[in-house]
């Protein structure tokens, strides 16, 4: 977009966080922001909608997009989270891909890339977790990844150890054109706050569950109210399942699992939301969600902002 205005030199524009499901993007974003505005764990898919992250400084208006790890799909979640993802390359002014420094640059980067191929935004490679791998590895990693797609900037950082980080803002920041601030200074996410709510708890369930158990589980925030008397949310969720198995390893013995998993998401939310949280969890089936794409829209998976 080009305007007739002079910004006094203020740059803004949206910059889409893309690669293979573990890539690091949720990391990357939340430790731009410094803080968890974005769930992440070490399951493939963690993150099921696309949504927007704003950094607001007095020379820049950094507009982040997160978007589902883009991979070969299985099932309708699948397909509806690459799409979700692919959309995000649409009208934004730099594309960031990721790859993992500590991981083969293989066909699931090339895949990414080839999505990439055919779109002429700028295009910035952005080697990751680079605490995991020595200099020379690092070194072997840039020239393979770099073989992937033509590339604007090619930059290598670590979201954890927050090293480079800065320099990857500088570097995206650089490349967006000057325009007005799009979002208020105060405005951190476009997720809403139920969206918040239902994430964080799938985060937690996702970290104390394997295998199949975090890709089938779906949560929604049924319920949310403030009573400001006693600065307390009531928050009323529901963890959807595709089994009865499912249902009763959620719950764990004499609830003990949902319990757990309940403490540690009302924990975050009382950070997040700044009251006390009183959370209402339970669990049902629903089979076969994942292969519903009505309901996997439901859930709010898929599309996003
Ligand atoms: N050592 C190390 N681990 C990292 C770093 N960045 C991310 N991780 C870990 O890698 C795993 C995946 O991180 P996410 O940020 O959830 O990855 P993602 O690309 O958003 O994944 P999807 O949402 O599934 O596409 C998590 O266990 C992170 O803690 C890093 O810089 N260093
Ligand atoms: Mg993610």
């Amino acid at each position: 977009m080009t305007f007739e205005h002079d910004f006094g030199g203020f740059k803004s524009g949206f910059v889409t966080l893309v690669g293979r499901p573990n890539a690091g993007k949720s990391t990357l974003l939340n430790a731009i922001m410094g803080k968890k505005i974005a769930i992440t764990s070490n399951t493939a898919q963690t993150t099921r909608h696309r949504f927007r992250a704003v950094q607001t400084t007095a020379d820049h208006q950094l507009i982040l997009v997160d978007t589902p790890g883009i991979h070969k799909p299985h099932d309708a979640l699948g397909e509806e989270l690459n799409t979700s993802a692919l959309k995000a390359l649409e009208d934004v002014d730099v594309i960031a891909m990721l790859v993992d420094s500590s991981q083969p640059v293989g066909t699931g980067d090339e895949w990414v890339a080839n999505q990439l191929a055919r779109i002429r935004t700028t295009k910035v490679l952005v080697l990751s977790k680079t605490d995991l791998v020595s200099d020379d590895e690092l070194i072997a990693q840039r020239d393979a990844a770099s073989k992937l797609a033509k590339w604007d900037e090619v930059i290598a950082c670590s979201a954890t150890a927050n090293d480079n980080v800065q320099g990857f803002v500088d570097t995206v920041v650089n490349l967006l054109p000057e325009g007005p601030q799009w979002f208020p200074a105060d405005m951190e996410t476009d997720q809403p706050l139920e969206v918040i709510v239902a994430e964080f708890i799938r985060e937690k369930i996702l970290r104390s569950f394997r295998d199949e158990i975090p890709h089938a589980i779906g949560v929604q925030t049924e319920e949310m109210r403030y009573q400001r008397k006693k600065d307390l949310y009531n928050i009323r969720a529901i963890v959807y399942v595709e089994h009865e198995s499912q249902k009763g390893m959620i719950i764990g013995k004499q609830g003990s699992a949902i319990k757990r998993i309940g403490t540690e998401a009302r924990e975050d939310l009382e950070r997040i939301l700044g009251a006390r949280v009183f959370l209402d969890l339970r669990v049902k089936v629903k089979k076969n969600w994942r292969r519903d794409a009505t309901q996997i829209r439901r859930f709010g998976y898929g599309e996003g902002a």
